[in-house]
């Protein structure tokens, strides 16, 4: 075992690329083993050992790897899976990105550097500031870095400022953060569930009344069937893959539907049972579905048709009429929308053939408690919402709600990003939110909604931006348009960035850019009056925990991030200001106490908190079937047939994660269950569209996506052979950020395209135009 502590020297060399067959399981020990090797590396044996067993313990920490719920009762000592351990060495690592490293460093160097490099670098060690004209960043004291904040955000107007979250950020923090905005007089609070899940809140607010899941992990255990769409679970949330293995030894049955055969989806072997510990893997999906990228409001709508049918020849024993007509409002309309079918049309958006998907209609009709639960797959398209709206009414028809085993189920990604939206993290607030916050603070919030953060991309380009901060997150890259974006920002007058690590958001800086080394997960928060600090968050099915980090910080100039947003918001509205900012920041309680009051659902915050599980917050449809829409009844929703298709000599792309990544972080360079190892800029592909495109396996080529009669490139990918869907294909993020357009976005939720690009390949020239 490899056990250099020291950062990488050398960038990625693609040359280095090796292709073997995809897996048709995930986990096992090899992913222990691995997520060892990966801890040591970064931080030596005691570290990885010490903190391995605190993740996702009552005392602990939260995992900062995703948002997938603890079980309640019994708790594995390493409750925890490779990726989730990967998460934290890349934390808790002892390389440091400090003064030196730095000074040693220009922007000029950084620049041409990927993010695998500088992310590898190590944590930041203390506040560095860069202003106009200079070539490095050099060290800046604490009081300073905020006096210069407040300065820059005095001097111009609310609506110029712009406050970004990406979503580790916990609880606390996140109250505070957007109470500052809002204190400031702007609602600019784009976060990284724009990017993201934006689709599922566009969809579930106006059908079920609540923006949110509404299935407890519980139900996945119960459930008779549970569909997968449009997630990978094996890579980004490896422990769903122990809810389904239980969900199916309890006589479930689960369908995934994915363009890729992704291994988790296929197998799964539970490190933690002595029959995967021997390499024996569980089935997971009794079904798979291998759609077409873009093919799921087709399918889901054949499913409604289907359905129809099957209670039209055997009334009263497939749809739940009692539920339909006492809780529902809209069915009469929806039942005639899908009266009629065109099958030729189906098996053409879908990639599916009539008899699959029958065969999975009737799955849904012998089952009476379904869940579906779904990710990005399914949020990142233009008929996003609508794809999630014909999801609802699969589940009304059959009173999938308020029952156990039964509901919607959206699988959020970042570990707090569901909090951050219920802290009041939104650039859309609702009014009775702001309200809440005018009458427990004495404050005035602006009702004018704020950009998010697609609307981002526009106002740093038109140079409406002058203060930028950034509440962790890598807003450069996370983004589309890459090159846009970064020449957005270098206008903005001040970016400022609360991080843990460098990025190239860092790089790519407004005129002055300031970096505010913070705290982690893992990291002690034990300098204040009343002792050691600890913070909670929300995950995907809305349970509320605390989470405490126990490891000495990497250096000792860290400071906590509810610390650098009370200091910012003191050296910008004064000491003098309504809010005490100051006493927020020295106890966290307080911060608890004023959220107690003004947002529903947190009463007894503090006492309740501090119980073993934490606490779940209240989902009107399961906990007792109501629905806060206007009209106090879920909605069906009529949407029409809309899908992807590439004209002739194109492929339809989707950007995804690979197993050594955590979104824009790369902890190495591999995506072991894919088989692609030792390099990224890949695009995978079906053999057959290969043939057809004139192109062969490993061929070097640029890639062009168009949209709008406008043409973006990203060169130099090469082209793998792939057991894709046909007429689709799949690459990395963020290395394919660049092909997409900022106007590719979802209807209604604004959320960028990123799973839906048309693009065409061109052998790679070595003079071809570099844009990314
Ligand atoms: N280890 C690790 N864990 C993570 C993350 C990470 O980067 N690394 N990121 C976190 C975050 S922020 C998020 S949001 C989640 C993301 O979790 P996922 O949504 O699983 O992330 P993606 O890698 O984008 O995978 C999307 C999946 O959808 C499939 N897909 C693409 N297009 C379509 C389509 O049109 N229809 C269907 N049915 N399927 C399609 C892809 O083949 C892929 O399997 O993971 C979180 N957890
Ligand atoms: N093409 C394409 N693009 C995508 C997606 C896609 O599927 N395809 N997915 C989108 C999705 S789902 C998301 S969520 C966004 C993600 O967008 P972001 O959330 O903006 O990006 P991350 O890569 O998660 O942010 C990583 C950075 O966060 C900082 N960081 C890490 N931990 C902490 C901490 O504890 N505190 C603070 N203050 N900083 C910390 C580090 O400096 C690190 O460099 O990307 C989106 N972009
Ligand atoms: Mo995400």
């Amino acid at each position: 075992m490899t056990t250099t502590r020291k950062s990488p020297v050398n960038d990625i060399d693609e040359s280095q690329l090796k292709v073997s067959k995809p897996r048709k399981a995930a986990a096992g020990l090899e992913a222990v083993a691995i997520a060892f090797k990966r801890g040591v590396e970064q931080a030596g044996p005691a570290r990885t050992v010490r903190s391995m067993f605190r993740i996702n313990q009552n005392d602990g920490f939260d995992c900062p790897g995703c948002a997938w719920p603890e079980p309640q009762g019994r708790r594995s000592p390493a409750e925890f899976c490779e990726n989730g351990a990967k998460a934290f060495a890349e934390e808790n690592t002892t390389r440091r990105a400090d003064r030196e490293f730095w000074a040693q460093n220009s922007i000029a160097d950084l620049s041409t550097k990927t993010e695998y490099w500088l992310g590898q670098q190590g944590r930041i060690t203390e506040p560095m500031i860069i202003r106009e004209g200079e070539t490095h960043y050099t060290p800046i004291a604490w009081q300073d870095a905020f006096d210069l904040i407040g300065e820059r955000i005095n001097a111009t107007t609310a609506d110029r400022c712009v406050f970004y979250t990406s979503g580790r950020t916990a609880n606390e923090t996140a109250f505070l953060y957007q109470l500052f905005a809002r204190s400031i007089g702007t609602n600019n609070l784009p976060d990284c569930s724009n990017m993201c899940h934006e689709s599922s809140g566009s969809a579930l607010n106006p059908t079920i009344g609540i923006g949110k899941g509404t299935v407890h992990l519980d139900d996945l255990h119960k459930a008779k069937l549970i569909f997968v769409v449009g997630q990978n679970p094996g890579t980004n949330h490896p422990r769903m893959l122990s809810a389904l293995a239980e969900c199916r030894k309890n006589g479930g049955k689960v369908v995934s539907v994915n363009p890729l055969p992704e291994a988790g989806l296929m197998g799964f072997k539970d490190p933690q049972t002595p029959a995967g510990m021997l390499g024996k893997a569980a089935k997971i999906s009794d079904e798979y579905l291998q759609i077409k990228v873009g093919g799921d409001l087709a399918l889901f709508q054949a499913f409604g048709h289907l359905l129809l049918k099957m209670e039209e020849a055997a009334p009263g024993t497939i749809l739940d009429q009692e539920f339909i007509e006492s809780r529902t409002e809209g069915f009469e309309a929806y039942r005639e929308a899908r009266a009629g079918i065109d099958w030729e049309e189906t098996e053409r958006a879908t990639g599916l053939s009539r008899d699959e998907i029958a065969k999975v209609a009737r799955m849904l009709a012998d089952s009476d408690a379904t869940i579906i639960c779904w990710a990005l797959g399914v949020t990142q398209q233009p008929h996003s919402v609508d794809t999630l709206k014909e999801f609802v009414n699969i589940l009304l028809m059959q009173g999938n709600f308020g029952k156990p085993g039964a509901g919607a189920c959206p699988v959020r990604g970042h570990s707090n990003v569901q909090g951050d939206r219920t802290m009041g993290i939104w650039e859309k607030p609702a009014p009775w939110l702001l309200d809440a916050i005018d009458k427990e603070f004495g404050i005035t919030s602006p009702r004018e909604h704020g950009h998010d953060s697609t609307e981002c991309i526009e106002a740093f380009e038109n140079d409406e931006v002058d203060v930028f901060v950034s509440m962790g997150g890598n807003f450069a890259l996370a983004n589309s348009e890459t090159e846009r974006l970064e020449a957005g920002m270098q206008k903005a007058g001040l970016t400022v960035h609360i991080s843990t690590k460098p990025n190239r958001s860092h790089v790519v800086h407004g005129k002055t850019s300031l970096i505010l080394p913070t705290l982690g997960r893992t990291d002690v928060d034990d300098k204040h009056p009343g002792g050691e600090q600890f913070l909670s968050v929300e995950d995907s099915m809305s349970m509320v925990h605390s989470t405490q980090g126990r490891l000495k910080p990497v250096s000792e100039h860290l400071l906590a991030e509810p610390v650098i947003v009370c200091r910012m918001a003191e050296a910008t509205l004064g000491s003098d200001h309504v809010i005490n900012w100051r006493e927020m920041a020295e106890d966290y309680d307080v911060i608890r106490d004023r959220i107690s009051r003004t947002l529903p659902g947190f009463e007894r915050f503090n006492e309740r908190v501090r119980q073993r599980n934490g606490f779940q917050l209240p989902s009107p449809p399961r906990d007792s079937r109501s629905f806060a829409t206007p009209s106090k009844r879920a909605q069906f929703t009529v949407s029409p047939l809309e899908y992807l298709e590439a004209p002739e000599g194109y492929l339809i792309m989707q950007t995804m994660r690979s197993h050594d990544q955590y979104n824009t972080t790369f902890y190495g360079l591999d995506d072991r269950y894919r088989g692609i190892k030792d390099g990224r800029r890949v695009v995978l592909v079906h053999p057959d569209d290969l043939a057809e495109l004139g192109f062969r396996d490993r061929d070097l080529v640029d890639v062009v996506s168009v949209f709008n009669g406008e043409e973006r490139r990203a060169n130099k990918f090469r082209l793998v052979a792939y057991p894709t869907a046909k007429g689709c294909c799949a690459a990395y993020f963020p290395e394919a950020n660049g092909l997409v357009h900022r106007d590719n976005v979802a209807r209604v939720s604004n959320t960028p395209g990123f799973k839906n690009i048309t693009v065409r390949f061109e052998p790679h020239t070595k003079t071809a135009k570099a844009l990314s």
